[in-house]
């Protein structure tokens, strides 16, 4: 076995923080690798990684006429998205993770830790990767350190993050760092080819440790499990740092709409997955609203702060977009593929016969040949009989915010963008109305938490399951939910200008099991209605859930959408919504005592105004 010291463990001249160097020959003297490697951050150290993945087979370099700078990894079939049963967080008291995560004893967990990374690295190279969750520097950033066996995570984290030198000369000699330790769990004997995808297929662990706020993160080499700062720190890392110190870590995306007049509004949305985050956040409005923009800030993950004005600025921790390629076409989403023009890696897709991409949802036709991301033959004919699909439906892509057409001009300002309105949405066949605003704060504290979605693969007329996923937080959250909720309500007593709470639902179908709201574009009506709220410009009528639109209230020009479409959208179905309340309460008492009271009594009087008026 080797001893790490200060002096082996080839750090750069250049570094003065004692802390980080104890640290990796800490790490590094655990995990035995074979070289150490500091990452700094350059297109330099990027092609030479990427260039090795080739050679070793876990990269396909695509055709650089069609997809300048772009790669493709397809990863083993049994590690392809996060492992929430393997996600651990491990506070000292169980209540204090709460009912919606598991937990393990922190000494526990650190015990089976010890022995799983014990030599775990043997024949790897361990990668340094310092990075800055947000903009080098900035008040709401922080930075993060994560120590990694995988090339694929140091070219994800340079995409994703701001990572390298720069963020090791934020943190100086002495800045504090979210240490995060990585390993797919795949040691190499002397002289063992390596896997084309390395990882554990029977031991995963994603663990965090939110009172001395670490990570550690076993056997998967993809996404969310890998790639440290997102999920791990930007959410349930961070979570426990705002609750601590006053501020939101949230799963949303921030965007900015600006008026013909150029008056510019942010707001912060969370929707559960497969509501098309990605997709809204990167809106066109329609061709009637000239003058009319939306710009990006974010896609996933909102890191917000009071200002001294007493208004709340946010910023997007990430640099670029992990996105679900599936369902990702121009016509959906025209700046998404503006985005992945070039200087992308792909993860899961299929493989075209020119060396380009292409995944279900992408074109209306099929290519006639394909490799799909398990490396078969593929062809519409094969799909038709076995059902297999080319791209896997959790295939990614990462690509750099900066190449997004409609990327915010503020997007990496320091300070953040000022927040104006929370949304909140779901997938809903029925009873959700469009869109309604809560009539204050503690209202939309109550939707958030009591917000859900349906699975998608409900038959027509059918009613899908709903899963509850407060705040789309649910994975995230890494305290107990209960807290959580209590400290929005916090949060709204501290904050002087509070932004309005809006829930919204595209997705409610008729008796006949169609879609009753176009969506995508068309979503921009709605947006400026909120917006328009925001501004104390727009109508609407009092109901028992909230503040609902009137047909008139809204901006229907090139729309066909009449008035007797528009009823159905926006009606409170009371008697569904005495059933929704009961399964609101239900949702409630699985969560336990830590459950603020204010919730309940909120739902009694949203209870007892629909009794007063189904009386009516
Ligand atoms: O992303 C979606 N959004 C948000 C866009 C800003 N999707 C895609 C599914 C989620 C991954 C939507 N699907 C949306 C939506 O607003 N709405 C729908 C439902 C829908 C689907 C198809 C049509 C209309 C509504 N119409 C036609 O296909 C012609
Ligand atoms: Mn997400």
């Amino acid at each position: 076995m080797k001893t790490f010291t200060a002096a082996t463990i080839n750090a750069p001249a250049s570094l003065k923080h004692a802390g980080l160097m104890r640290w990796v020959a800490e790490i590094a003297t655990l995990t035995q690798p074979a070289a150490i490697h500091w990452a700094d951050g350059s297109e330099a150290e990027y092609d030479r990684l990427c260039g090795e993945m080739v050679d070793s087979g876990m990269f396909i370099k695509l055709n650089p006429a069609l997809r300048p700078n772009s790669y493709l990894a397809c990863s083993d079939p049994t590690d392809v998205a996060r492992v929430e049963d393997r996600t651990f967080i491990c506070s000292k008291r169980r209540e204090d993770a709460g009912p919606t995560n598991n937990w393990q004893d922190p000494a526990e967990m650190t015990a089976t830790l010890r022995g799983l990374f014990k030599g775990c690295m043997a024949g790897r190279t361990l990668y340094v990767i310092p990075f800055s969750m947000g903009p080098l520097g900035s008040p709401i950033a922080h930075i993060g350190v994560e120590l990694s066996d995988s090339p694929y995570v140091v070219v994800n984290m340079r995409t994703m993050t701001r990572m390298g030198s720069a963020a090791l000369d934020v943190l100086g000699s002495d800045g504090h760092f979210v240490p995060c330790v990585h390993s797919v769990g795949a040691p190499l004997a002397e002289g063992e080819k390596d896997s084309r995808w390395p990882c554990n297929r029977s031991t995963k662990y994603i663990v965090h440790f939110p009172e001395t706020r670490e990570i550690w993160s076993y056997g998967s080499g993809y996404g969310g499990n890998a790639l440290l700062g997102k999920k791990c720190f930007a959410l349930r890392i961070a979570s426990n740092m705002a609750r601590d110190e006053g501020w939101l870590a949230e799963h949303m995306l921030i965007l900015g709409v600006e008026s013909p007049e150029g008056e510019k509004t942010y707001v912060a949305a969370a929707f559960p997955s497969a509501c098309g985050k990605t997709k809204f956040a990167m809106l066109i409005p329609p061709r009637s609203f000239d003058g009319w923009k939306i710009s990006t800030v974010g896609d996933d993950i909102a890191w917000i702060k009071p200002g001294k004005d007493g208004r709340l600025y946010a910023i997007n921790p990430e640099a670029g977009f992990f996105g679900v390629a599936p369902g990702t076409s121009e016509k959906t989403n025209f700046n998404a593929l503006a985005t992945l023009k070039e200087n992308v890696i792909f993860t899961n897709v299929a493989l075209t016969d020119d060396g380009d991409v292409w995944w279900e949802g992408m074109t209306k036709e099929p290519p006639a040949h394909l490799i799909d991301w398990t490396g078969q033959d593929w062809t519409p004919d094969i799909a038709k009989a076995t059902g297999r699909k080319a791209a896997h439906p959790n295939s990614r892509f990462t690509a750099p915010a900066r190449q997004c057409p409609s990327i915010d001009p503020d997007w990496e300002n320091p300070a953040g963008v000022p927040i104006s309105a929370f949304i909140f949405g779901g997938r809903r066949a029925t009873t959700v109305p469009l869109v309604y605003e809560a009539f204050n704060w503690n209202s939309g504290v109550y939707m958030a938490a009591t917000l859900g979605s349906e699975t998608t693969a409900a038959a027509v007329g059918e009613q899908g399951i709903v899963r509850r996923d407060p705040f789309a937080m649910l994975p995230f959250c890494g305290y107990h939910i209960g807290d959580y909720f209590n400290h929005w309500l916090k949060m709204g007593r501290a904050i002087a200008a509070k932004p309005r709470i809006f829930c919204v639902n595209w997705f409610r179908m008729n008796e006949r099991g169609e879609f009753m709201w176009p969506g995508f574009g068309e979503n921009m009506r709605v947006l400026k209605w909120m917006v328009e709220r925001v501004r104390g410009r727009a109508g609407a009528k009092e109901t028992d859930l909230g503040w609902i639109p009137e047909y008139d209230d809204i901006d229907w020009s090139g729309s066909d959408v009449t008035r007797a479409d528009y009823e159905p959208l926006t009606a409170v179905d009371v008697a569904a919504w005495h059933t929704e309340l009961q399964q609101h309460a239900d949702w409630f008492a699985s969560m336990g005592s830590a459950v603020p009271k204010q919730l309940d009594l909120k739902r009694e009087l949203l209870g007892l105004r629909l009794q007063r008026d189904g009386a009516r």
